[in-house]
């Protein structure tokens, strides 16, 4: 492929692109599957790294940007962002209807009904259909430059699908409730406080100074009002949300246009119960005047407009007992207190234990064991104790304390400096191992079929396991013994794990539960480093040269398997047969595949450039610095210091020749022989 082909193709694969990113995130209607999808963006990043110079902003290569910002910009709407009054109630609805009834003067008034999303407000500035700067609300009037983090929300879009001169739109960033409670697990494991609900979380990741830390958290955005907008006209709100679809910008599916309040009050009431199945959080309905003049004429308060209103749902909390406080023992060896409850329904479902977090917040709370308490469901799914009802006390109730040892296995339990969680530091206790193993067969990792936590435990308990690596060595008569185990479950059980090393090499970084290091870290590092070998012998700087890699990753990384005990994990893993390698994509045209290749001095009979797509093309990596992971150092004329890097560790050099007939490139004399013949070299 030539430089203009490659240009064509870059501009080919953008459209491609953001055409699926306006079908999945804007019409919740994808046409094609994740991994095509990112196939699609590792074509764009590889042709961008081989001609940087066609490198633009609004490439959906450029959503993570570099460096921490020290602090954020301020910036100053040009038309204030308003808040909302509330209405709690049916009357309160009436009396806004009636208000507006009023101003309106007998004109007809229909409302637009709107999900009222839980999250961060912001004001997105595109011009010429070009995404260039994103605030939040701040105070109405001047909000903080949080464009960086905000161009890492996969559904904003960096470009507009029809350019607009100008268009200042107003949104909600959210963070959904699963991503609000894998978040919260990762930081209780980590030992951080978690965050008290996803408007919290979100305002928290969408103002992190370092977008790589954005980056990693699920954020989405609905658009729900336009500030301001140039050369477009629109007469109502209803259409004004229509027009914003249709530049490619997500508005939220169930929003709905009412002829008469009575129509308003049915559409709310309906969603007091459903929004409990929504991904992301409401916490009310926003109902607003249709017509805009009629919204122009109303005009605003100092701080909110008097053509619409949010209409609130009451919270939904409930009344029970905590019967008792245990203690629960994480993989990492955190200890997490949970308050055993009186089974009692809130928020859609049946509750009856609550994690109470950490002793930092039992103190907080003075939750005591006998305690009447209020619970609720923290961003809809989390159950949390609210407060103690004190008045309920009888005196009865036991204070609790975190244990100085660990429940499960006796050793001394510590507190990490910085930290609000207590920690087993027993790396062989039963309880971690237990974790560590019901972890290891989970679904995004290991994937083992019909394992689920009670059988983990029950093999440990009969011995037969003890660490992760047991698992493929188990025996059919050892297990038909077990009790609820005949033989076809025995039989399926060996199967499953037998299927499961064939699981990618993804998967099996992500079991082993490597601190910091999730399902997609998992997939990125086997990418990356392609075997575990590799992986296993990576210096912090080699980790730290993969964008999503940050230092703390990367030290957890080398510090897992600096231990003994992983690394005969790992060894009787691979004894056992368990895949250690990435999957090779179709070997035949990839016989690179996995090899890492540095150029160093002048090649007569092609440009380093040429080359390295020559070695791309074959399956192959071109780095710019020699370590002990490089294959091959190709030497040209005049090499460089990288030569004797590569003399010093042992690498394998290979001269132009050798390079070329390991690629099976016609060499400079062959070249010549060759078109002496006049046959035609057809060039990469
Ligand atoms: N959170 C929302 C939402 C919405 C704005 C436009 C004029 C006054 C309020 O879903 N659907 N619609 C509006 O309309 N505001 C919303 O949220 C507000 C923004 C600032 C405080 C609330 O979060």
């Amino acid at each position: 492929m030539n430089r203009e082909e490659a240009r064509k193709r870059i501009e080919e694969l953008r459209r491609e692109i953001e055409h699926h990113d306006y079908l999945y995130y804007v019409l919740d209607r994808p046409e094609i599957t994740d991994a095509q999808y990112d196939l699609l963006m590792q074509e764009l990043a590889r042709l961008e790294a081989m001609y940087p110079e066609f490198i633009t902003p609004d490439s959906p290569t450029q959503r993570v940007g570099g460096k921490p910002a020290e602090g954020f910009a301020t910036v100053t709407h040009r038309v204030p962002m308003l808040s909302l009054n509330n209405a709690f109630n049916e009357a309160d609805l009436r009396d806004f209807d009636r208000r507006v009834r009023q101003l309106a003067g007998g004109e007809k008034v229909e409302y637009v009904v709107e999900p009222k999303i839980d999250g961060l407000a912001v004001s997105l500035i595109y011009e010429n259909g070009r995404f260039v700067r994103g605030a939040t609300r701040g105070d109405g009037e001047v909000g903080e430059d949080i464009t960086a983090n905000l161009r890492t929300i996969r559904s904003l879009p960096l470009r507009l699908r029809q350019p607009v001169p100008f268009l200042d739109v107003r949104g909600e960033v959210y963070m959904p409730k699963k991503e609000f409670a894998r978040l919260n697990a990762e930081r209780e494991e980590a030992g951080e406080p978690p965050f008290a609900n996803p408007r919290n979380a979100a305002a928290g990741s969408v103002r992190q100074l370092d977008p790589r830390v954005t980056a990693k958290r699920e954020l989405h955005i609905f658009v729900y009002a336009i500030g301001l907008i140039e050369g477009r006209d629109v007469a109502t709100h209803w259409e004004g949300l229509h027009l914003l679809r249709e530049l490619g910008l997500p508005v939220n599916p169930h929003i709905y246009l009412a002829a008469t309040i009575d129509e308003v009050l049915d559409y709310v009431n309906g969603w007091q119960e459903k929004r409990h199945q929504l991904p992301y959080e409401i916490d009310g309905m926003v109902v607003k005047v249709n017509s805009l003049s009629l919204q122009r004429a109303m005009g605003s308060t100092a701080k909110s407009p008097r053509w619409a209103i949010a209409y609130k749902f009451p919270p939904e909390q409930a009344l029970t007992r905590v019967e008792d406080i245990v203690i629960s023992v994480g993989r990492t060896g955190v200890l997490t207190p949970t308050a055993v409850l009186t089974p009692v329904r809130v928020a859609g479902s049946t509750v009856s234990r609550a994690t109470l977090h950490n002793e930092d917040i039992i103190r907080q709370k003075d939750i005591r064991i006998g305690d009447t308490v209020i619970i609720h469901k923290a961003g809809d799914v989390i159950p949390e104790v609210v407060e103690v009802v004190k008045e309920k006390r009888t005196g009865a109730e036991k204070e609790f304390h975190m244990p100085s040892r660990c429940p499960a296995c006796g050793s001394e339990v510590v507190r990490m400096e910085g930290e609000v969680a207590w920690r087993c530091i027993n790396s062989s206790c039963p309880a971690q191992l237990q974790e560590k193993i019901i972890h290891f067969v989970s679904r995004d990792a290991m994937n083992i079929e019909g394992l689920g936590p009670k059988l983990v435990v029950q093999l440990m308990r009969a011995g037969l396991v003890k660490d992760a690596a047991d698992l493929y060595y188990l025996r059919y008569e050892d297990l038909v013994r077990l009790e609820r185990m005949g033989p076809k479950s025995a039989r399926n059980l060996l199967q499953a794990i037998e299927r499961s090393k064939n699981a990618s090499l993804g998967q099996l970084i992500f079991a082993l539960g490597i601190r910091h290091v999730g399902a997609k870290a998992g997939k990125v590092l086997a990418t990356a480093f392609r075997s575990m070998d590799r992986l296993m012998t990576a210096s912090e700087e080699e980790l730290m040269a993969i964008p999503e890699v940050g230092p703390k990753m990367a030290a957890s990384i080398v510090a897992f398997f600096a231990r003994e005990e992983n690394r005969r994990l790992i060894e009787r893993l691979r004894q056992a047969g368990v895949r250690m390698t990435e999957e090779e994509t179709a070997a035949g045209d990839q016989p690179l595949a996995g090899k890492t290749f540095v150029l160093t001095g002048t090649l007569s009979s092609l440009t380093r450039r040429e080359a390295g797509e020559l070695i791309e093309k074959l399956g192959g990596k071109v780095t710019n610095s020699v370590s002990k992971n490089t294959d091959y150092v190709v030497v040209g004329e005049n090499p460089g210091s990288k030569y004797d890097k590569a003399l010093a560790l042992g690498i394998t050099l290979l001269t132009e020749e050798e390079f070329l007939a390991m690629v099976g490139y016609p060499s400079s004399r062959q070249k010549e022989e060759k078109t002496a013949e006049g046959e035609q070299i057809k060039l990469f």
